[in-house]
Parts: structure tokens; sequence; C-alpha cells
């Protein structure tokens, strides 16, 4: 579809005047809404005709169902895959109004904790552009992931009210509600040799979607994101007649809450009644909607399976799989064998983690209380399972009762997802390993052709075209222009990576990334940095076993080896964190109350803040990752290797030009198989080794007795940084160090010695940039798609 300038134009006046402005008046705030509002629509009609096409060719759908979706921003990114960037630019430029302002008008839609809510939306980008039918499914929270606020050092959390900025982008579909169930009893009966139960005194929380559209670039699809928001149904008048105010009152209150907030928790769950109706919640009313709309289409479920691959990432979905069953039995009246296969042939399950915290499980009361015909149909699945498993290992129970559903009053959400699907995919090579031979190695062995990997990929176009101006026009200048749609091409820029001509362009590229990252922390931290030090930068959610404290050791040892030696040669270096920590991990905000100690006491030494600086960047977002990843030269992958099931941060800077410091874990073992000992800088024990050296018996306390540069390290956090002693942070790594970073302390040091060394040598240095960049292609959403589109979701 193209659409001329004039028309454009005319739309976004239309629209200001909608919004009750003139154009010669209206502030950047009103025309991010007329742009945003003209924009929207163009991608409703590019959806229409797109689902139009779909229909008509009786395409299978994916569904890909998430309980976070970390969007970000979406005007420019759709601007530019729309192909439209330098028109609208230019119509602003008339009004004497500046593109890149109004960008800054909207805020992110933070639907999302970290890596896994921002790979589902890198996947929405990919999906439309290699322009597969696909829906995503999640909960349209009223607020996002916290706003992080530094208060003297320690993490505060404020409100992140997204929506008076963000709705333009929400189109509601109200006649598409669905009801939702929850609590209650069953009737259980037998009538005509038939058994029928039927679900009495629930209490009904209406769904409405509201649909978000992501176009492909420079593709016919478009993905929609149908996010649900929670309502009160009809007001209650019986209740409220029969004089049960309360009760009439009682059931909207909990049903709005549904939707109100994000659960900030990364990597560990907390079991809350809350959590669990958000899940069902989410469950219940998108299988509603796939089954409602296949229906629609065909009149019957026979051929659903063939039609719909649902997708499930992370277990926090799984009661749709439970959920789907309950469709089938209760409201098409199929029977348990016939129901059970479309299941299995429908449902694939991403595993994202391999933390033991993270895994999932439900006190069995709890949710029989909440989900009472839920739970049976569980139980059901359970009993079955249990009598299969009893046919094949009788004589095994033990390992009967570890790959159980239902077992110690809990029911594992992840033991259910193994089971009912048929496919289960790690996101890199190394953590679908790990998956096969520890986390599920029982189910492994009893079905291995059931295990694969996908390695994960990330929506490129907004990390480079999008946020990199600078080098995006180095590459189109050496390679071509090709490299923004299929990103393999940017293999190419391999053979430049030793011309000193592009190296110095290459250079200057990032010296402008540097500085306008300088200039942003100027501005709203008041704080310089010094753009001529190395940006060694560790940007990710905070976690021990992210080991974002093994950095902040290496800095301590820098920082004593300059007071004792000021004069000494040293590169300098700024060491550039961002974090957020889950509102109630202690050891988290300790960890980023450290590093802000240890910013404020170097910068006060005048004699070494040039050499050496600490930067912490408040409220970690994806706009701001935005802006980092160009500015970047060292990015920071450390943690213990066997505990990052991927990061998508890695591939981030790796295509930005960063050279990657880092364990060989998750997808950095694929950046090092692609670009080789000498462009990555590898330190520390392998997954491997970590194992044989937790079975030898690891004693932290011996090194810190026998390694006097670590002694003194952490000697420093017991009698003080800036005025404030660490006890916890030091005592976990001399008594426990659950996460080895003592182990590692010595190889990382080294390698933080050679990435001085190196940057010394700026030609080698920017050939090793340049070689990063050429071998960034493979970390595309577009490759990991088709991945999953061929090996999982059988597409077509
Ligand atoms: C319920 C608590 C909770 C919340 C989030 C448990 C687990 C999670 C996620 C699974 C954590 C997560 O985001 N995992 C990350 O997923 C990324 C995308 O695959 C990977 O790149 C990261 O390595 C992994 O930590």
């Amino acid at each position: 579809m193209n659409y001329s300038k004039s028309y454009l134009k005319s739309e976004i006046v239309k629209n200001l005047g909608t919004l009750r402005v003139k154009p010669e008046t209206a502030s950047n705030e009103k025309y991010y809404k007329a742009v945003s509002m003209v924009v929207n629509k163009l991608l409703e009609n590019k959806s229409k005709h797109f689902k139009a096409h779909n229909a008509s060719t009786g395409r299978k759908q994916v569904s890909y169902l998430s309980m976070e979706f970390l969007m970000g921003r979406s005007l420019k990114t759709n601007l530019h895959n729309l192909m439209l960037t330098e028109d609208i630019r230019e119509i602003l430029k008339e009004f004497d109004v500046n593109l890149s302002d109004i960008y800054e008008c909207e805020p992110d839609a933070g639907l999302g904790n970290g890596g896994l809510g921002r790979l589902a939306a890198c996947y929405l980008d990919g999906l439309a552009t290699r322009g597969y039918n696909s829906y995503g499914y999640s909960i349209l929270y009223e607020f996002g992931i916290f706003k992080q606020k530094i208060i003297d050092g320690w993490q505060t959390e404020l409100p992140d009210n997204w929506l008076p900025g963000g709705e333009v982008w929400l189109n509601p579909q109200p006649e598409l509600a669905v009801d939702v169930h929850f609590g209650g009893h069953i009737d259980e009966f037998w009538d005509n040799g038939y058994h029928y139960s039927s679900h009495k005194n629930y209490s009904v929380v209406k769904a409405v979607p509201y649909d978000m559209y992501v176009s492909g670039y420079n593709s016919t699809g478009v993905s929609v994101l149908r996010l649900w928001k929670a309502e009160s149904p009809a007001f209650d008048m019986e209740s409220f007649n029969r004089g049960d105010y309360t009760g009439a009152l009682g059931q909207s209150i909990s049903a709005e809450a549904i939707s109100k907030i994000l659960y900030p928790n990364d990597n560990h769950t907390q079991g809350k009644m809350l959590r669990l109706r958000q899940q069902y919640f989410l469950c219940a009313a998108s299988i509603a909607d796939i089954t409602n709309r296949h229906m629609r289409d065909y009149g019957t479920l026979d051929n659903f399976a063939e039609k719909n691959a649902i997708h499930i990432n992370d277990t926090h979905p799984t009661l749709a799989i439970p959920e789907l069953m309950r469709i089938l039995l209760d409201e098409c009246g199929y029977g348990w064998d016939q129901a059970w296969k479309i299941v299995r042939e429908t449902f694939a399950y991403t595993n994202h983690t391999v933390m033991k915290e993270a895994l999932e499980i439900w006190n069995e009361d709890i949710f029989k209380e909440i989900l009472p015909r839920i739970y049976q149909i569980v139980a059901e699945i359970n009993r079955r399972f249990v009598e299969e498993m009893n046919m094949c290992f009788g004589w095994d129970q033990m390992r009967i009762e570890r790959m159980a559903i239902l077992s110690n009053h809990q029911v594992r959400m992840a033991n259910l997802c193994v089971y009912a699907t048929h496919t289960v995919n790690g996101v890199s090579r190394l953590h679908s390993e790990i998956i096969k031979d520890d986390v599920f190695n029982d189910f492994y062995k009893m079905t291995p052709d059931k295990f694969t990997n996908v390695t994960n990929g990330i929506a490129y176009r907004r990390w480079l075209s999008q946020s990199n101006p600078a080098l995006t026009s180095l590459l189109k200048e050496t390679i071509g222009d090709g490299f923004i749609e299929d990103a393999s091409e940017l293999a190419k820029f391999k053979k430049f990576a030793a011309d000193s001509a592009v190296q110095k362009k290459l250079e200057q590229a990032k010296q402008t990334a540097k500085q306008a990252l300088a200039d942003y922390m100027l501005k709203k931290q008041k704080i310089s940095m010094n753009v001529d030090s190395i940006f060694d930068v560790q940007v990710k959610r905070m976690h021990e076993y992210k080991r974002q404290h093994l950095n902040a050791l290496n800095i301590i040892t820098d920082y004593l080896y300059l007071l004792d030696n000021p004069d000494a040669p040293f590169v300098p270096k700024t060491y550039i964190f961002g974090a957020k920590a889950a509102p109630g991990y202690y050891m988290a905000k300790q960890i980023i109350k450290l590093l802000c100690c240890l910013s404020e006491e170097i910068a006060r030494n005048s004699q070494i803040s040039d050499k050496l600086s600490v930067v912490y960047i408040e409220d970690y977002s994806v706009t701001l990752s935005e802006l980092i990843m160009p500015a970047s030269e060292i990015s920071e992958q450390i943690s213990l290797a066997g505990t990052e099931a991927s990061g998508t941060g890695n591939m981030k800077f790796m295509l930005n030009g960063a050279i990657t410091l880092g364990t060989l874990d998750g997808a950095n073992v694929e950046i090092h198989d692609i670009v080789g000992d000498d462009n990555m800088i590898v330190f520390g024990m392998t997954a491997e080794e970590v194992v044989q050296r937790k079975e030898i018996g690891y004693s932290p306390i011996e090194i810190y007795n026998s390694n006097p540069t670590i002694r003194r390290a952490i000697d420093l956090m017991l009698s003080g940084i800036n005025g404030q002693t660490f006890e916890d942070i030091a005592n976990s790594l001399k008594f426990n160090d659950p996460y080895m970073v003592l182990a590692d302390f010595d190889s990382y040091r080294k390698a933080q010695n050679k990435v001085s060394e190196l940057y010394l040598d700026r030609k080698k240095w920017n050939e090793m940039s340049a070689i990063n960049i050429a071998g960034a292609g493979y970390f595309s959403a577009d490759r990991a798609i088709e991945d999953y589109a061929q090996k999982i979701w059988k597409l077509n």
C-alpha cells in the first residue's frame, strides 16, 4: 500500500482537529498523538487486508501466548517498517516540528520484565515480516514494569502509568469480549449412561480485547497483539436487589484487579492467588477467542490442530492446555482421547530458564478453589499419565514421582507442559542440551524426539537501522541496503573489516553514539562521562546469577590499584550499569547500592575519576537500550556458565560492534562459534567445569583466604565504600557464593586486562568490532521465526 504525502499530511491535520488543536499551536504531545492515530489507522487497514488473505487461503494460525510482551515504543518502529519515516519527517518539518522530538513523547509499553517479554515482542516483528498468520495474546496491564528511581543508592519503585500516552495504539474490540469463570463448585451427575458435570456459583470476569498491530518490514504481514482487559460484568442487579450490596460491588473490585499490574518478578515465583487468576484469565480468554474464530471459519473443531499452532511462552500460560480440554469435553462433547489428541497436536512449549526458583508450582488447595473444573481436568491428565508410566516404569517409582504433575499437594506446571505438548525447546544450543540432560532428563529419556532447540533472535532493525543511523549509513555505503531486509547479508561486511577507511568511519560512528549517550546522562542524571574512555556495559535485570557483583569486584580492584599507583599507565574505562531488581529481592538491591556507592566514591577522587568511573543508568528500559547498544564497546555477558538460558542483549551489543566479554554460557557459545577466539574475550569455567567443581566441593572461603586481591576487595566492602558497608554481599561471597564469583574472578580480571591491552591497538579493535557486526546476522528474529515455523509450528 502506498500513501501519498499529501494524503498523510491531510490526515495528520484532521487528527489534530479531532484532538481540538490547530497545527500552528499544537504541542509535540499532540503531534505525537495525531501522527500515531494516522499510523494506527494505516496498520488497521493493512491488517484487515492481511486477515482477509489469510482467511481466504485457510492458512494455519500461530497464537503466541505470553504473560509478557515488552513492546517498548511503537511509532518509530512502525514508521520504519511501513517505510514512511522520511515522508513523515518532511511533513512535520513543514509544520516546524521535529520527528525525533515527537518520538520522545511516547511512553514505553513496558508489559514485561526482561528477556522473555522482549523476546515475545521481537517475535511479533519476525512473524509479521515473514508474513505468517499470527496473534500474540497477553494481558492489558494498566501498570507495566515499575519505574525505577534510585534514592541514595537504593532502588525505589514508582507506578508505570503508561496508558495516557500509550493507548493510541490500542484498538478496542468490545464485540469480541468473552466471560471467564472463577471459583464456585462442580456438580456431577449421570444421565442416560452419560456423565455430566456442571460448574455452579462461579464468579464472572469479563475479558475485553484491545488489539495492537505490529507491521512487518517490507511485507504485507501484520501481527496482532491481542491484550485482554479484565472488567466486571454488567452490574449484578440481582444481588444488589437482594440487599447483598457488598457482594454486588465486591465482584467488580476483584475483577478489575486482574489486569491492574504486571508482577515485577523475574525468575522467581511467589505463588500468589492473583497471579494464578491472571494466568487463567489470559488462557481462558485466548482459548475462547481462538476456538470461536476457528468455529466461525470451519464450523467444527475436528481440524483444529491442523489449522492452529498454540505456543506457550514459558510455563506461565500452561492453563491453556486444560482449558482447551475443557472446551472440547464440556462444551463440544468430545471424548477424552479425541480431545487429548487435538490438544497434543496443537501445543508447543518453550522453556526460558533453568533457575529452580523460577519453576512454577501451585498449591493444590488454592488451585482447586480458584479453578475447580480445571483442577479436575489436570487431575485426570495426571491420573492417566501416572497409569501410563506405571506400565512402562512401574519398577521406578522415584522416577514416576519426579515426573508427576500432581504431587506433594502441588501442581507442577512444567511437567504438565512437557507431557501435554508435541515439542519442547530451549533458547540456545547449550540451554537446550541442559534441558535434556538435567531439567527434563526423565522426560527426555522417554520421548527424546520431543526436544529441540531454537536459538533466540532479535528484531535487529530496531537496534540497527532505527537506533544507529551512523553505522547504518556506513553499512549501506559498503554492502548496500540488502541487510535491512535480510540479516544474513551483514556477512558481506567482513571483507571490509581490515579496510582502514572503513575502520575510521566505524570508529566515528561509535564516537557519535557514545556522545549521544553522554549527552543524555548529563541532561537526565547530571553525570558527565569521558567519551574517550572504553564504554564497558552491563545492562540487564539485576540478579546474582548474572553476576553484576563480579563486575563490581573487579572495579574495586581497579580502584584500589589506582589508589596505590595514581600515576601508573591505565587505559581509561567507564563501567556502565543499568538494571531493575525485583522489588522483594534484597541482595539484588544491595548490589545496586554497592554500584552506586562505588560510583560516588570514585567520582570524588579527581585523580582517579578521569581514568576510572562507574555510571548507573536509572530506569533501564527498551527505549534506553536503543541509546545504549550503539554506544557500547564492551558487552558484559558474565553469568555463571550453565545459568543464563540464552541472553538477547548479547546479540544487540554484537550487532552494534561491541566486543563480548563473556563466559561460555547461553548464546555466548554461538557468538563464540561465529566470531572465534580472536574476536571475543572468553573467560571463566565452562558449564561442565562448573558441574565438576561443585561435585568436588566448592569452598569460596579458601579462595578468600589464599587470594590477597580478592580478600582486599571484599574487605573494602566490609570496611565501607562511600560510608556504607556491604556485609550481606561480602558474607554471601565468602561463605556461600552460589554463583561462584570467586572461582571465576582471576580469569575475569585477566580478561579485563586483555580488553585494556587490545584497546590500545585501535586498528585491531576496529577490525574485531567489524567482524562482530558481520557475524550478527544469525541472531535475527526473522531467522528464529523461520526455525519455529519449520521445526515446531509446521507452517508453510
Ligand atoms: C513467574 C516468575 C518468572 C518470571 C519470568 C519466572 C521466569 C521468568 C522468565 C522465564 C525469565 C526470563 O526472562 N528468562 C530469560 O528468557 C530470555 C529469552 O529466552 C533468555 O534470553 C534469558 O537468558 C532468560 O533469562
